[in-house]
């Protein structure tokens, strides 16, 4: 019995594909592309099994798609730049790019490993020159649009590290790596004007229909539409307003204070001369102020003692409070709090003591007895103790208030959105410079175009803490390109989100110097049609680039608004975890089974097995990649993260699925290469007739080819492989079946064989590859075409009929496909059931509805 040699086989294949070019992507304006793309990683270490399930995913796409005749681009790069480059820098005293390049190499290999069919020449890092020159391009483009400008912002500072922190790096109010307490600054920062298509992306998300629902959703969300109304409250004893924004104008006779953001204006000009409201802003922002802190913080407020009038009752006046849950950033940074009908509203009141004004009455209550206690009431209704709106429902009491503000010129009906602009100023070394230069009397100066790159000094220290930018003792030392004196260049590099923003219209042509791509290329290879990655990237990531596509579309790059026709987000690689009885994580290798007990294989000591979680490195429940490649070979590791489930769902991996997988190999490679019934040739003619043990055979093979067809259409991979391994046991079967070896049975077994092997082949390709040639199929495989299933074949060759008499139904059965009147009757006739309802008597007529119903009439 031969043994498949994986090692050998697949270095082979691997070469020949390279040596062919086979996955080169040209342009070819005549036949039809298909752009498919995974995620690009983070060069930030070794990959593990759990990593290479996204890319194990989009090869079966490329290459199933590649069968079907499509000119295929299938891209991969790295998005190098960030911070743990940085962080490795300070631990390890090794330079970002040399670790990050470093890390390219080791995970190029292990790609490479997989037997991933990429057009490797098309491969890009962002963090060299020749790619992040464009984004300092694209980035005056944006800056003489508009779409790119500079504003006072705050910002999480630790002041032990000297630099910003991003919200997800405060924790409990301190920084993430140092502990220290975070202080709040204002720094001059740049910004991207993403609010400007809120309306577009908001639109757009409809016509995303190959994108999961809860993404869009996400997004949805993300941008956040609220229609309402901003309007302005006198203040009293003051000449100014104090503006505000709501979605409720309806409620506002059931209004009781006024708030403000602990960071609105006039909260901080208060606190210059108030000591006590100078405190109680700086516990809010020790409190945190990222509306994920403020949702689950106590409700917090200090009354200012200021008052400001009632826009419809001239007589009645409001206190003005600071309050921690009204933020800056949404609105107008002021509310008016309407307890009766908003949870927040209440909870602040029933806490300070306010005023309770039900204004909205639900049609089955009595608005005489109707009251509020400690749940607001949302819900619809009637208007009550609320001047010229009583009696109105709740929308058009919307209107009506509207229409009256906008009549006293104290406000206007309007439309806001949650989505903030995209602040993209880091104070950090890896990163893309942002091509501005500070003069003192110019202001700030764009790079003149044909000085770009601003390239990154290679020559800096970490051992200081901050931005190695800034203590640089040369770099941001720079004449003014407008009046040549002494400037000074930003020395704040680009957030690493702009680098993936457009990274995939790159790779429609990487080499070219001239632009970030061609128009020609663009116009041909995008959008991409199936995006493959992590669901973490909901909003952010994906939004960016919808964003970036938007403005670089109306920086005449380009014409298309959508990056992303398709969108598929797969679940996570699981695996058990273990501990040790003292408490230490273990690694699955470090564990065995004995005596059906999980023991430590060094010493024996007894493991606790935890619950299943996405591998990673902290709980220490990974599997290597290369040491699986090694004992298994790629195609049996790219099987098991194909089967059992669903691209879009968790899957476990576990020493019995790698099993199994394996197994799955032998018994392919065996039944292709010693099949024992001996096969005719590649491309023998078919035998004049077909016995039924050949025709079975080959009709499971056609109902093999379309069910995996559409399986793999809708990305139902694990569907397809439990198909293609029981058609490999049917065929199997017939195979031990050989006595005489019929010619017909031996045609239909290769027949079988050849399908098998092709349909295989997006998910196996270099066992695929090799079955190709042992059994004598000319060119390489990965050149072949998909099959195409014969639809005679493919149609049940039985169906289930309705037996009637006098139009009752008696019994259902099987009859040939298309019987005829005589054998349906004689069937019909023939059941228990049916005589019995006849109760003897002869049929009179006999009615057959073909493939559907007989009715016998007695
Ligand atoms: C008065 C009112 C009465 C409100 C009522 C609601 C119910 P969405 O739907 O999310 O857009 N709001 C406005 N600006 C705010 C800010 N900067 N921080 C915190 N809350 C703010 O929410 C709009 C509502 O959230 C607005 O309508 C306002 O409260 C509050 F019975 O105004 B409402
Ligand atoms: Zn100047």
């Amino acid at each position: 019995m031969s043994r498949y040699n994986f090692k050998e086989t697949e270095a082979k294949w691997q070469a020949a594909w390279n040596a062919q070019g086979t996955f080169r992507a040209v342009e070819d304006p005549s036949r039809p592309k298909y752009y498919v793309l995974e995620m690009f990683p983070y060069p930030s270490g070794r990959l593990h099994v759990g990593h290479a399930r996204n890319y194990a995913l989009g090869d079966v796409v490329a290459r199933y798609k590649r069968a079907q005749g499509f000119n295929v681009l299938h891209p991969m790069g790295w998005d190098a730049f960030g911070l743990p480059a940085e962080n490795a820098a300070i631990a390890n005293k090794v330079h970002p790019a040399k670790w990050t390049f470093q890390n390219i190499d080791v995970m190029g290999g292990q790609l490479r490993l997989l037997g991933l069919s990429y057009d490797w020449s098309r491969e890009l890092a962002t963090c060299t020159p020749e790619y992040y020159v464009h984004e300092q391009r694209l980035f005056l483009d944006f800056l003489d649009k508009g779409l790119a400008y500079r504003k006072e912002s705050w910002v999480n500072w630790d002041p032990v590290d000297q630099t910003v922190l991003a919200n997800e790096q405060v924790i409990d109010g301190r920084g993430w790596r140092t502990g220290a307490p975070v202080e709040k600054r204002k720094l001059s920062q740049w910004f991207l004007r993403i609010t400007h298509y809120a309306e577009e992306l908001l639109d757009a998300l409809a016509t995303l229909d190959r994108w999961p629902d809860k993404v869009r959703l996400m997004q949805e969300r993300w941008i956040g539409k609220s229609s309402g109304l901003r309007f302005r409250f006198d203040m009293v004893g003051r000449p100014d307003t104090i503006e505000v924004f709501t979605t409720r104008p309806d409620t506002l006779y059931g209004a009781s204070f006024v708030a403000l953001s602990p960071n609105h204006p006039l909260a901080a000009e208060l606190a210059e001369k108030d000591p006590k409201v100078a405190a109680f802003i700086a516990e809010c922002n020790r409190l945190g102020t990222s509306e994920a802190a403020i949702e689950t913080a106590e409700k917090l407020g200090h009354d200012t003692g200021l008052r400001v009038a009632h826009p419809f009752d001239p007589d009645r006046t409001l206190p003005v409070w600071i309050a921690n849950f009204v933020l800056m950033e949404y609105g107008t940074g002021a509310i008016f709090g309407c307890p009766a009908h908003d949870q927040r509203d209440i909870d602040f009141a029933r806490k300070y003591d306010l005023p309770v004004i039900p204004v909205v009455v639900p049609e089955t209550e009595d608005p005489a007895t109707f009251s509020v206690e400690n749940e607001a009431y949302t819900g619809p209704g009637l208007l009550r103790n609320s001047g010229f709106l009583d009696g109105l429902d709740v929308e058009a009491a919307k209107r009506a208030a509207i229409a009256r503000m906008e009549e006293l010129g104290r406000g206007e009906g309007t439309t806001v959105y949650r989505l903030r602009d995209w602040g993209v100023s880091r104070q950090r070394y890896w990163g893309c410079p942002i091509p501005v230069i500070h003069c003192d009397a110019c202001g700030v100066v764009p790079v003149p175009r044909d000085q770009l790159p601003v390239t990154l000094p290679e020559d800096v220290s970490f051992d200081r803490p901050g931005n190695p930018l800034e203590h640089h003792p040369t770099w941001k030392h720079v004449s003014c390109p407008q009046c040549g004196g002494a400037a000074r260049r930003e020395t704040d590099t680009f957030d690493t989100f702009f680098e993936s923003s457009w990274y995939f219209a790159r790779f429609a042509s990487p080499q070219y110097a001239k632009g970030p791509f061609t128009r020609e290329a663009a116009q041909y290879w995008l959008p991409v049609d199936q995006y493959i990655g992590g669901v973490e990237h909901a909003v952010l990531h994906l939004l960016y680039s919808r964003f970036f596509t938007r403005a670089m579309r109306d920086c005449g790059y380009l014409d298309l608004a959508e990056p992303f026709a398709g969108l598929m987000t797969q679940g996570m690689v699981t695996h058990a975890t273990y501990r040790e009885a003292g408490g230490d994580w273990l690694y699955p290798e470090e564990v065995e089974i004995r005596d059906g007990r999980p023991v430590k294989r060094a010493g024996g000591g007894s493991v606790e097995v935890g619950r299943l979680e996405k591998m990673s490195k902290s709980k220490k429940n990974v599997v290597g990649l290369e040491h699986m490649v090694e004992t298994y070979g790629a195609d049996t590791v790219r099987l098991l993260l194909l089967s059992d489930s669903p691209p879009d769902r968790d899957l476990e991996w576990t020493e019995a699925g790698i099993d199994g997988a394996w197994r799955y190999v032998g018994r392919l490679w065996r039944f292709v290469t010693e099949p024992s019934l001996p096969l005719p040739p590649h491309g023998a003619p078919a035998p004049a007739s077909f016995g039924e043990k050949a025709l079975a055979a080959r009709r499971a093979t056609h109902k093999t080819i379309a069910a995996v067809t559409q399986d793999l259409d809708r990305f139902h991979f694990n569907k397809a492989v439990a198909r293609i391994r029981e058609l490999t046991n049917t065929l199997a079967e017939l195979d031990g079946a050989g006595e005489g070896a019929p010619e017909d049975q031996a045609w239909a077994l290769r027949e079988g064989a050849e399908v098998l092997i092709k349909l295989v082949n997006p998910l196996m390709p270099h066992l695929a590859e090799e079955l190709w040639q042992r059994i004598g199929g000319t060119g390489l495989l990965a050149d072949q075409s998909w099959p195409a299933a014969d639809p005679s074949l493919v149609v049940e060759d039985t169906v289930k009929v309705a037996v009637q008499v006098n139009g009752k139904l008696r019994a259902t059965i099987d009859l040939p496909r298309d019987a005829a009147q005589p054998e349906a009757e004689a069937a019909a006739l023939a059941e228990p059931n049916v005589q019995r309802a006849m109760e003897g008597k002869p049929a009179r007529k006999v009615i057959l509805v073909p493939n559907r119903i007989v009715n016998v009439v007695v």
